[in-house]
């Protein structure tokens, strides 16, 4: 049994646990967990559902108070471990999990844990969509402002591979609704809940346990900065200070959009901050973005003059709303991290609204959440939508004839589809609003995918 005690842990619930901690999962964010509470001292008991784990056992083998265990979750070991800490990807109705929540075990995440540890201020982000663009867009502005930024969580590197002493100047975590739902006494700074719209619903099954999730960001926060524009987002209230974005004209202490002699300008109530013609960053919901960034560093408490310089050069993430070629006069967009009809719609209307319209490719693995929106965005905006994977049939159905559907088997077929529908001045947009993974390991492989389908487009 390890002796340094990190956590204001309840008691267990059984006495003499078998281990101090359990911890459920051992990807990217379970393994940072394992290394920080052995690297402490406790000991772990360490599974996951993989039956082959011989490289976790290997990466593990330096702690002798870490024992790795594969295939079926044992409830019994894991109720019988003083805590048990679930990665992000596990579901809480997993019978394993269930069945230490029932007998009473304090279940937690990765992000509560390091929350419990770290000493400098937390900056953190959540939304539906544009988390990682405003986490990314957050961490480059306070850098600018000569602070010292350890930037992480669901974004990649997780949380507690951020701790290390001397602490940095700002912790800034991109947070996802798996990880807040375990989360109790997560305290940020700083705050930002930039949208809710429905996504995750095969996990959270309801919206309203979807926003109940993403709503935990604020319960503690000093500060928040949320979407006046977002319903879901403005009915929520908490006990700190409430900073609003919005992307119509602001009141006097919101941050928003105002017109000049018909120039669009950013501003915080009647002081002007910065013409919008000056970002690099694509589409409408990129200012969303932009403003909230900008609430988030001025939150922070840092001088704004440099942050600017690093916004207006930001031009955004791989996969996201990315210009990958212009070919015969047609642009092809990549926006495959477009995952849910959230992000979908509001990619074809930032994207398409200022050209003469196009082709959307659009399609893969539904997660639930319903695709109206989207597909009336498709309806208004484009001419032809190209369908992939297993949610081609339903988009088709509910587009009803609106536009031209063309079904395809595989991106090259589907690049191919819409360059032939493309018309001089146009777009063609990947945009699916469904995960990847009946087809791809992950977003990031379907838009290379498209990358190079449109590169083969070029080719002799
Ligand atoms: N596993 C089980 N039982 C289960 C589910 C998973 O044993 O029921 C095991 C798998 O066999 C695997 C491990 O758990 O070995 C995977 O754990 P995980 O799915 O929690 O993934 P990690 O590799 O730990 O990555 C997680 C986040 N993954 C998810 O939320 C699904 C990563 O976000 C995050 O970057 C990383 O922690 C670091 O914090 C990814 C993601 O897709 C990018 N996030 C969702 C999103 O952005 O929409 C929320
Ligand atoms: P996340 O990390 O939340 O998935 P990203 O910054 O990676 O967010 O953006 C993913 C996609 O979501 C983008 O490619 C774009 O289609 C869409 N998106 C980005 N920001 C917003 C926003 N503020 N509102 C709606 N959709 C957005």
């Amino acid at each position: 049994m390890g002796n340094v005690m990190i956590c204001d842990a309840k008691s267990p619930p059984g006495t003499n646990p078998i281990a101090d901690y359990a911890v459920i999962g051992l990807g990217i964010s379970g393994r940072s967990v394992v290394n920080f509470l052995a690297g402490q001292g406790h000991s772990v008991l360490a599974m996951d559902e993989r039956t082959d784990v011989l490289d976790v056992e290997t990466e593990f083998n330096v702690y002798p108070n870490v024992k790795v265990f594969g295939g079926p979750l044992d409830a019994e070991k894991i109720s019988r471990c003083g805590q048990v800490v679930v990665s992000p990807g596990v579901p809480l109705e997993e019978p394993a999990v269930a069945a230490a929540i029932s007998a009473g075990c304090e279940v937690i995440g990765d992000i509560e844990l390091f929350a419990r540890r770290a000493r400098a201020p937390i900056v953190a982000i959540t939304g539906t969509n544009g988390k990682s663009t405003v986490t990314t867009l957050v961490a480059k502005m306070l850098e600018a402002a000569g602070k010292e930024v350890r930037c992480g969580g669901n974004l990649g590197t997780p949380a507690l591979a951020l701790l290390g002493t001397p602490e940095p100047d700002f912790y800034v975590l991109e947070v996802s609704s798996f990880q807040l739902e375990l989360t109790t006494t997560l305290a940020p700074n700083v705050a930002c809940l930039l949208n809710i719209t429905p996504d995750h619903l095969d996990r959270h099954h309801t919206f309203e346990r979807y926003i109940a999730a993403k709503a935990r960001i604020l319960t503690r926060a000093a500060i928040g900065i949320v979407n006046a524009d977002d319903e879901a987002v403005r009915a929520l209230s908490w006990g700190g200070l409430r900073v609003e974005f919005s992307l119509g004209e602001p009141n006097s202490d919101q941050y928003g959009l105002r017109s000049r002699n018909k120039i669009k300008v950013l501003a915080i109530g009647d002081s002007d901050i910065l013409d919008c013609a000056e970002l690099a960053l694509p589409g409408a919901h990129n200012i969303a973005n932009v403003l909230a960034a900008i609430a988030v560093v001025d939150a922070c408490g840092i001088d704004r003059t440099n942050a600017l310089t690093a916004l207006k050069t930001f031009s955004g993430l791989p996969h996201r709303c990315e210009r990958v070629a212009m070919i015969n006069d047609v642009q092809f967009i990549n926006d495959s991290k477009a995952t849910n009809p959230g992000a979908a719609s509001a990619s074809v209307k930032g994207v398409m609204a200022s050209v003469a319209g196009g082709v959307v490719i659009a399609g893969g693995q539904s997660k639930r959440a319903p695709f109206d929106e989207f597909t009336d965005a498709i309806a208004t905006y484009a001419h032809t939508l190209v369908l992939l994977g297993e949610a081609g049939s339903e988009l088709s159905r509910l587009v009803d004839r609106r536009v031209a559907c063309v079904f395809a088997t595989d991106m090259d077929a589907a690049v191919r589809a819409a360059a032939a529908a493309a018309r001089a001045g146009e777009v063609v947009l990947l945009a699916p609003a469904c995960a990847s993974f009946d087809m791809y390991e992950n977003y990031a492989v379907r838009g290379d995918a498209f990358r190079a389908a449109v590169a083969a487009l070029g080719a002799p």
